[in-house]
């Protein structure tokens, strides 16, 4: 093995699902109890990742938006790194430095995009060889939602996987506009909440047994470029989910009183044409998917809403590798 090929960078972006990944079938290894369909987010919403593998380290090294980090996120970063360590027969302790595009602290996940980011960069540097799925996989064992990271456009995550349906040049109008509504820590994170909700829910079943009605629909929206079918899908979707998290017990409520407004506010937005779709992942923060065209309109309309920041994301690329790395 060469030094020199020790360290690589990699950059990944979020992605938003317009059918959600909610529970899993096997709990170790982020197997899902079903297929999620997403659009891969733009630089605005991205992690760039350096790994170096080094004799130099007795430990690992985890810097996360120039903070050290030495609790629960460095031990799953460790674990995920072990992962890699075997595959390539390394013995090699790393130092790994993150930077994510958003504000820290903003209450926006970045699981997809990190983990995605992390297997890019740790299998290059290791020079492990992956086609895109074995990539895909990797990422998946670090977090469920980066399995989706790994290729830009429009991605369908199923079983070990995701594949892509479409790439970022096949519907370059759509966007995501993120609404940070609350800065605060998730109440419960989404692993627990998923768990609960397969062990309590009895909607849940239901959502089980009707979900490829739902992906279906996403799937011919999305190649048919048919807005308003995709918006009521998408916001179909995110609905029955928090019903199904609602419905757990004990019940929890993601939402909070800001998420609510928004909904009325696309609700009233979209009376005469749909123009727009909101859908909330394990959290309040709110993403509303449109089109560039009505974006404008929609920002307005949200001026009217207190201490809310927002993000403006178009459809985005995969992994991408660069020289430039972090140190
Ligand atoms: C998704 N979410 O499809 C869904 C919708 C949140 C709501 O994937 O346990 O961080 O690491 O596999 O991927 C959030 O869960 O969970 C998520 P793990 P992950 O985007």
């Amino acid at each position: 093995m060469k030094f020199s090929k020790q360290k690589a960078t990699a950059k990944s972006s979020s992605n938003i699902a317009f059918v959600k990944y909610w529970g899993k079938k096997d709990t170790e290894k982020n197997i899902p109890m079903n297929p999620s369909i997403s659009m891969t987010l733009d630089d605005n919403l991205s992690t760039k990742t350096t790994v170096e593998f080094s004799e130099s380290y007795k430990e690992d090294i985890l810097i996360l938006n120039n903070e050290p980090e030495f609790g629960d996120k460095l031990k799953r970063v460790s674990a995920f790194l072990d992962i890699i360590r075997e595959k390539s027969d390394s013995n090699l302790k790393a130092k790994v430095v993150s930077v994510n595009s958003f504000p820290t602290g903003s209450g926006i996940a970045s699981s997809a995009s990190g983990f995605a980011a992390l297997a890019a960069a740790s299998a290059r540097a290791l020079e492990l060889d992956l086609s895109s799925q074995e990539l895909s996989a990797l990422a998946r064992l670090g977090s469920g939602s980066a399995s989706r990271s790994i290729q830009g456009g429009f991605c369908e995550w199923s079983g070990e996987y995701a594949v892509q349906l479409f790439d970022e040049n096949h519907w370059p109008e759509l966007r995501d506009i993120v609404v940070i509504v609350s800065k605060e820590e998730k109440k419960i994170s989404s692993r627990d909440a998923m768990k609960l909700t397969v062990e309590t829910s009895s909607k849940y079943k239901e959502r089980i047994e009707n979900i490829e009605k739902t992906l279906e629909g996403v799937r011919t929206a999305i190649k048919e470029k048919n807005f308003p079918k995709l918006a009521m899908e998408i916001m179909k979707d995110s609905d029955n989910m928090h019903a199904c998290i609602k419905d757990t017990t004990p019940s929890i409520d993601y939402l909070n009183d800001n998420s609510y407004e928004i909904k009325r506010l696309i609700k009233e937005l979209n009376k005469e044409k749909v123009i727009a779709a909101y859908t909330f992942d394990a959290g309040p923060n709110t993403h509303i998917i449109t089109t560039g065209e009505n974006a404008g309109k929609i920002t307005k309309k949200l001026k009217s809403l207190k201490n809310t920041t927002l993000i403006i994301s178009g459809v985005g690329k995969g992994i991408r590798y660069t020289e430039k790395h972090l140190f």
